[in-house]
């Protein structure tokens, strides 16, 4: 599929996911902005937002190729591979709230939204927490 992507180069690896979790995090951030109210609740937009999130979600793991990891903040600590099956339950986790997240955007309802952020949030973190260097 699409997800399993092949790269030339290690580069090229870690170019692609960070990619990826840059469109993430951008499309993410704007129904961040609604549930915290800097902007206003368009149920429209965070349905469409969140629908990218999620098609986008299964894209960064494929990037993960072994060798790129590293000690500076922000890159992925050495148990992405070490743990690759924690690290996968985790990536599996984000991508079941987020497409929870997507089905709950459809409901037009800023509550089941905020929700449905917060535990997807939740989840973009305790991966964060447990495998990029801080
Ligand atoms: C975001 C974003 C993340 C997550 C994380 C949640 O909007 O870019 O990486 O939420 O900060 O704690």
């Amino acid at each position: 599929s699409a997800a399993q992507a092949q790269f030339q180069k290690p580069e090229d690896a870690v170019k692609y996911r960070k990619a990826a979790f840059t469109v993430m995090a951008t499309h993410f951030g704007r129904i961040g902005a609604m549930v915290q109210g800097r902007v206003p609740f368009d149920g429209a937009a965070a349905a469409a937002n969140a629908d990218i999130v999620a098609a986008l979600s299964h894209l960064p793991y494929a990037g993960f190729v072994e060798g790129t990891g590293g000690t500076e903040k922000g890159t992925p600590k050495a148990n992405v591979w070490t743990e690759r099956p924690k690290f996968d339950e985790a990536a599996k986790k984000m991508q079941g709230e987020v497409a929870k997240l997507a089905v709950a955007a459809k409901a037009n309802n800023l509550d089941q939204l905020k929700a449905a952020f917060g535990s997807a949030a939740g989840s973009c973190k305790s991966c964060h927490d447990d495998f990029r260097n801080q």
